[in-house]
């Protein structure tokens, strides 16, 4: 089948082609945001993996540069897999990274890289000392699965890094941790930082965070006053999502413990619910906020993959902070990013009755931003929420899609809809009652199973559950829709989801926002604004 142009990305980072994984080493240096990333110079399928590197003055406006690490010794001669950037003390950053160094089993190994010269801001060519590789996989470190070091941080005279791990003949995964005083000479320490029998532990990251609610990033070396607490976030390969624990980080008993002791199996946390997946951080010193970068890799048939000759792209960089709760991280979308908006179009104070539906209409929504708040009109017809769920919300939602009616709920937004509606993708809330502490349940989800009329594509239910207090009935909903990729921020940004879809009749300007109500209850629409999104530089293309 024919794959149309119009499904290409328009705002969310992506090269002119070919295939693109993990964003790896971000930083802000010189003026300069750099995202390195892995990319497969000669097909948009994953292999001939090296470090493609782009530069930004603003996160959203992207420049190409010549890849910045390739392979070239022996300890990454068959592949330059994902890593971290640190500044050194003198201001220099550093690359630390996964190389392959055998041809036929993943034998992985980990390297350091430097900059050529330091004192170009664009940091175009980079080095392998002749002390690589810095950290090989001795007995007691499964060697193919040992990968993706963190960025370090210094704490009492030493520096400290995380590598992803799975220890040998087990399920656990772990991040084990290394120590050096120099940065040349790592030594592993006795234990991990943590582990979990979840299986390997792709991508960890790890960092402080300011108190409960402060929206200020930190060094990830702050230690001690202006630190509440430390995030540990592991990628899955098992589920492919990304999974965090907010706990408490001890320097010296080198311990991290997680404040939810279960929080590694039960009702896990994750940065987000749908196709988001080794990601990582950094501390921005420009506007001392802590950013996320995350990839979202297609859903799309491979054979599609290929006549597109694209595959992948990065959801939109987020600010990232300790939720009030203190329980969990909050997420938005970064500030640069409105600087693509256009003419608002606005909606006021309209209700939606059961079974109805309005259009958005005056703005192109293929490519744009919307912000709605949404106010329920009681929550006496609520579903009771059944417990055999409370840590399934995807099951839940595959079950509850946006067509099956409730009490309040599903309402929320078909974004990407044919006019006919044929087609639309639908992202909403359900809420439920007599949850935990007979405290009302909200259930977002994301549901794609009437994205398409294009047969064969994945089309997975994304949901999470929303941790905010329903009781006065308000709860909002942002969605950046960009052609092929829907990603929201449920309640201010404490649970979000992105999903990629692809619409066969509700593309460019035949796409259409409507929303809906399938529950029993009236939803006001308090406010809505939409804008469209102008298309920012991207990498020439
Ligand atoms: N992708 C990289 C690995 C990492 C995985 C290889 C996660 O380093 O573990 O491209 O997507």
């Amino acid at each position: 089948s024919i794959v149309s142009p119009l499904l290409r990305t328009g705002y969310h980072f992506q090269p002119p082609m070919n295939w693109i994984n993990d964003p790896n080493g971000p930083l802000y240096y010189k003026g300069w945001y750099h995202l390195f990333y892995q990319y497969n110079p000669k097909g948009a399928v994953w292999g001939n993996i090296i470090w493609a590197h782009s530069v930004s003055r603003d996160l959203i406006n992207w420049i190409a540069l010549e890849p910045a690490i390739t392979p070239s010794i022996p300890t990454d001669k068959y592949g330059v897999w994902s890593g971290s950037t640190t500044l050194l003390h003198d201001g220099t950053p550093a690359i630390l990274y996964t190389g392959i160094g055998r041809p036929d089993t993943n034998y992985q190994i980990q390297n350091i890289a430097l900059p050529k010269n330091a004192s170009d801001p664009l940091l175009r060519e980079w080095t392998k000392p002749d002390y690589n590789p810095i950290a090989v996989p001795v007995a007691g470190i499964n060697a193919t699965q040992f990968r993706d070091p963190t960025t370090a941080w210094f704490a009492g005279g030493r520096w400290r890094m995380l590598v992803g791990g799975l220890r040998p003949g087990t399920l656990r995964g772990e991040a084990i941790l290394y120590r050096s005083r120099d940065f040349k000479r790592w030594v592993r320490a006795k234990h991990p930082l943590h582990s979990a029998l979840t299986g390997m532990w792709e991508c960890p990251d790890f960092y402080p965070v300011a108190k409960a609610g402060a929206e200020r990033g930190l060094d990830t070396s702050a230690y001690g006053a202006g630190v509440a607490k430390h995030v540990l976030k592991n990628s899955l390969d098992l589920t492919r999502y990304d999974y965090y624990t907010v706990g408490t980080y001890d320097n010296t008993a080198e311990r991290y413990v997680p404040d939810n002791p279960t929080g590694d199996v039960y009702r896990r946390l994750q940065y987000d619910y749908g196709n988001f997946y080794a990601s990582k951080t950094f501390f921005d010193p420009v506007k001392q906020r802590r950013i996320l970068l995350g990839w979202a890799n297609e859903s799309d048939s491979v054979a599609h993959d290929k006549a597109k000759g694209w595959a992948g792209i990065q959801a939109i960089p987020r600010k990232i902070w300790l939720d009030p709760s203190g329980k969990q991280l909050v997420q938005w979308p970064i500030e640069e990013l409105e600087k693509l908006r256009g003419k608002p179009v606005n909606v006021g104070d309209k209700v939606v009755m059961p079974g109805q539906h309005f259009e958005v209409t005056g703005l192109h929504s293929y490519q744009s931003d919307v912000e709605v708040s949404f106010e329920v009109s009681s929550l006496d017809k609520a579903e009771p929420f059944d417990p055999a769920y409370a840590n399934d919300a995807q099951k839940l939602c595959g079950m509850k899609g946006a067509d099956v009616k409730g009490g309040v709920g599903p309402f929320g937004l078909w974004v990407l809809a044919s006019a006919d509606l044929a087609e639309k993708t639908a992202v909403f809330f359900r809420v439920f009652k007599d949850g935990y502490g007979g405290k009302p349940v909200v259930l977002m989800c994301s549901d794609p199973s009437k994205s398409s009329l294009t047969p064969d594509l994945y089309k997975p239910t994304f949901a999470g559950f929303v941790d905010t207090d329903i009781s006065s009935g308000k709860i909002s909903l942002r969605s950046l829709i960009d052609r092929s990729v829907v990603e929201s921020f449920g309640a201010g940004g404490k649970t979000c989801i992105l999903s990629r879809v692809y619409p066969s009749m509700a593309l460019g300007k035949d796409a259409h926002l409507h929303v809906f109500n399938n529950g029993a209850t009236d939803i006001k629409v308090s406010r809505l604004t939409a804008w469209e999104m102008k298309k920012p530089l991207m990498n020439g293309a």
